[in-house]
């Protein structure tokens, strides 16, 4: 609330001093003159100066004709230039990754605040105040590589950490369970999710026949359905999300203790997520929605910030829970092993260029350092076999270490040779140990990667361990931790997700599987797909609750990066436009404008430039609208159609509206909710975050708690009257 207050004292004395609402635009973008460049993006290309050359360094004076016999001849094979060019065009391609294809990726640091040196001989995680830089990248994990951002899908969340002792990679997700517990059904469960392989389809979804079939035949995909059905999986941002690493992995310390560990990115600025309806327009308003989305924020300056948290587990209390810790479809509950946050994650950096880093960047979760292992999750232990193999194929070979973005910041030495596109040149004629030469040497057994001597014992078999077989308890949780417009979207989901399978035997058995988890919830989407509703309760009753499990507890204390659009016509209120916009920008907010064409539009005392119109933009792309006075202004908004339903739409969406003087008529002959116009000196009642006013420029501070508020909420629920439970 102070931050609040300054921001709309602040708003005046901008006002005042830039005079000008352009400028406020730019500070609304960032803080310095580079980030007034993002909408255009005008850079300096580094090439500038530099003549075109082959690629063996043989300047080249025509690029666009290629050798031929005589002006109308047939091109001459002796043309190198023309055979290089387009031999290198042909090959451009890598395979997209199996799964994953489609992310995005940013550079930043992990910073150390609590040393961890009692569970942990990992140097990044002993010394405090360290930096170890990063590369993250996000990503859904069925579409191929040009699929839209915003499908319903689990998001990976992938960290290289390049430690001083090697790179250590966490591989994880945003959702902290898997659908499966062993990884030799992973090509099953992914297999059935991809589209369909008689004709290609759906594209990154799951709404077909056979993911449904798979997971109903299933039992243990029940915990992470109802993570994948809630709004989890379709995040606002990737820079609200949660990322977690899901398994146990084992934390030893220098005595050589062990621990179980689960690692848990938390977002600073909370977790949200978009509403179904929104993410599904966005698909083609904005295909790119979370890629632009992180990038434009870390140019501009707003670096995505999340806190690690560990939950450590006595390798004395492994057995001490009702469910297996190697067992990756449980989470452990907070309430039982409280989270503790010990540094925190900074993106700070964008790619320079996407394929070289991004596409290239080759995670492995068998990329471990010293003092972190992995357990004997059977998920896990599959998974640090086919991180390693995949990249063979997909970088060509066994090199792709010494790509750029993969090579870690310690050297490296060792006799390991050749292979396609070997890029260091080993001098020297050891390449072999032992050597007369003892070179290089073995490292001491302080400094190595040295497993911990664990007692492994055991009859082979193919087999789970006994705890294993429980199934539904922490779906019930989950399900029991959600508020009731939370459990209303699940339902929603799992409507639609169902409502396109086909086979009735496969809907039948879903509804089977949810009344398993919890009978309303079997009742409520039996309703909705056409098949009979349970008669009673087929699962294990509890009434449990993690609260850390909803969403509806999450930050909401800032509106940093948050984007509002200013609905503008000609002869819009330019006084209250610069002074809630300068508010919102001090508070850290993106105030930007759309009006009836890109560029300039004419206000009633200045004017104001316009980064999108009602053609290039749409509701779905910003967080909250703004609609100021001005009687010509609304009257132009009232004949727009696409003004109207950018209104209605956001309060459909439940986001944040705000009106002033004549822009509250507008609002209101929309018969959105005015609960009362607070007028000259009145206190403002702003209703479902229908914030209005009728109060001159000078006197908007209530305006502006009010705003901020509604904007901090993220979403108003209260609307979604249809969902209310009688
Ligand atoms: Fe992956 N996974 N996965 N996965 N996974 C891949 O590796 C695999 C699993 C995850 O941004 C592939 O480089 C198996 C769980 C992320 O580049 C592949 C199993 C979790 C990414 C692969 C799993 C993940 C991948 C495809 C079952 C969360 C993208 C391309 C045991 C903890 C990394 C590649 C990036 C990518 C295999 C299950 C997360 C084929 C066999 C559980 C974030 O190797």
């Amino acid at each position: 609330m102070d931050q609040l207050k300054q921001a709309v004292d602040t708003a005046t004395a901008i006002k005042d001093a830039v005079g000008s609402v352009a400028s406020t635009v730019a500070s609304a973008l960032g803080k310095d003159a580079k980030s007034t460049q993002l909408a255009g993006h005008t850079v300096e290309d580094p090439q500038k100066g530099n003549v075109i050359t082959t690629n063996f360094g043989v300047a080249v004076d025509d690029t666009d004709n290629s050798l031929k016999a005589g002006e109308r001849g047939p091109t001459l094979l002796e043309d190198f230039h023309f055979r290089e060019k387009m031999t290198h065009f042909d090959h451009e391609r890598i395979p997209e990754r199996v799964v994953h294809a489609r992310g995005t990726a940013a550079h930043g640091y992990f910073e150390l605040d609590e040393s961890l040196e009692e569970f942990t001989r990992a140097q990044f995680l002993c010394q405090t105040g360290k930096r170890t830089p990063v590369f993250v990248r996000f990503s859904t994990v069925l579409g191929s590589r040009g699929s839209a951002d915003t499908v319903r899908d689990v998001r990976g969340f992938a960290v290289k950490f390049y430690t001083d002792e090697g790179n250590f990679d966490l591989v994880g997700n945003n959702i902290p369970v898997f659908f499966i517990q062993d990884a030799i059904k992973f090509p099953d469960v992914i297999h059935a999710g991809k589209p369909e392989p008689h004709h290609e389809m759906p594209q990154a979804q799951t709404a077909h026949d056979s993911f449904w079939d798979f997971v109903s035949l299933t039992p243990e995909t029940a915990h992470m359905i109802m993570w994948t059905l809630s709004d989890r999986a379709i995040p606002r941002s990737y820079r609200t999300m949660q990322g977690f690493g899901v398994h146990s992995f084992v934390l030893v310390n220098k005595e050589g203790q062990r621990r179980f560990v689960k690692f848990h990115f938390i977002p600073r600025l909370g977790t949200h997520s978009l509403v179904w309806d929104e993410a599904q327009k966005l698909g083609g308003t904005d295909p790119d929605f979370h890629r632009r989305d992180l990038y434009e924020a870390i140019e501009a300056g707003a670096y995505p910030e999340w806190d690690l948290g560990l939950q450590i587990v006595d390798e004395a209390d492994e057995h001490k829970f009702d469910f297996d810790l190697l067992d990756a479809t449980k989470i452990i509950p907070e309430e039982l092993v409280p989270v503790r946050r010990v540094g925190r994650l900074v993106l700070n950096r964008n790619t320079d260029n996407f394929f070289c880093e991004t596409e290239q960047v080759a995670y492995c979760t068998s990329h471990l350092v010293p003092g972190i292992e992995a357990s004997n999750d059977p998920l896990l232990q599959g998974r640090q076999f086919s991180y390693f193999d995949t990249q063979l194929t997909r970088l060509g070979g066994p090199n792709f270490e010494e790509i750029p973005i993969n090579r870690p910041v310690c050297p490296v030495t060792n006799n390991q040779r050749d292979g396609f596109m070997r890029q260091k040149i080993n001098k020297g004629r050891v390449n072999y140990y032992p050597n007369r030469f003892g070179c290089p040497a073995l490292a001491d057994p302080s400094r190595a990667y040295v497993h911990a001597p664990v007692e492994v014992h055991g009859r082979k078999l193919r087999a789970r361990g006994p705890k294993f077989a429980e199934h539904y308890r922490q779906a019930t949780l989950f399900y029991n931790s959600l508020s009731w417009w939370e459990k209303a979207h699940l339902v929603a989901a799992a409507s639609f997700e169902l409502g396109k399978v086909d086979d009735v035997g496969v809907r039948e058995r879903m509804i089977d599987m949810f009344n398993h988890i919890d009978f309303e919830l079997a009742t409520r989407v039996a309703d909705a797909i056409g098949v009979q509703p349970p008669k009673a309760f087929a699962g294990e009753a509890h009434n449990q609750q993690s609260p850390a499990l909803s969403q509806a507890n999450t930050a909401k204390d800032s509106i940093a990066t948050r984007k509002i659009a200013f609905l503008v016509a000609p002869g819009f209120n330019n006084a209250q436009l610069t002074t809630v916009a300068a508010g919102l920008t001090a508070a850290g907010a993106m105030a930007m404008y759309v009006g009836p064409r890109k560029g300039e539009v004419k206000g009633d005392a200045g004017s104001t430039t316009c980064q999108f119109s009602y053609l290039t933009a749409r509701s779905v792309m910003f967080d909250g609208v703004v609609v100021v006075g001005g009687g010509q202004h609304v009257a132009a908004l009232s004949r727009s159609g696409e003004c109207k339903a950018w209104i209605n739409e956001s309060f459909k969406h439940g986001k944040p509206i705000a009106a002033l003087e004549e822009g509250v008529d507008f609002v209101q002959s929309l018969g959105l909710p005015v609960v009362k116009l607070a007028g000259p000196g009145e206190a403002l009642v702003a209703d479902q975050g229908v914030v209005t006013s009728r109060q001159p420029v000078a006197d908007l501070l209530d305006f502006g708690k009010a705003l901020f508020n509604a904007i901090a909420a993220h979403r108003h629920n209260e609307r979604e009257v249809d969902s209310v439970p009688a």
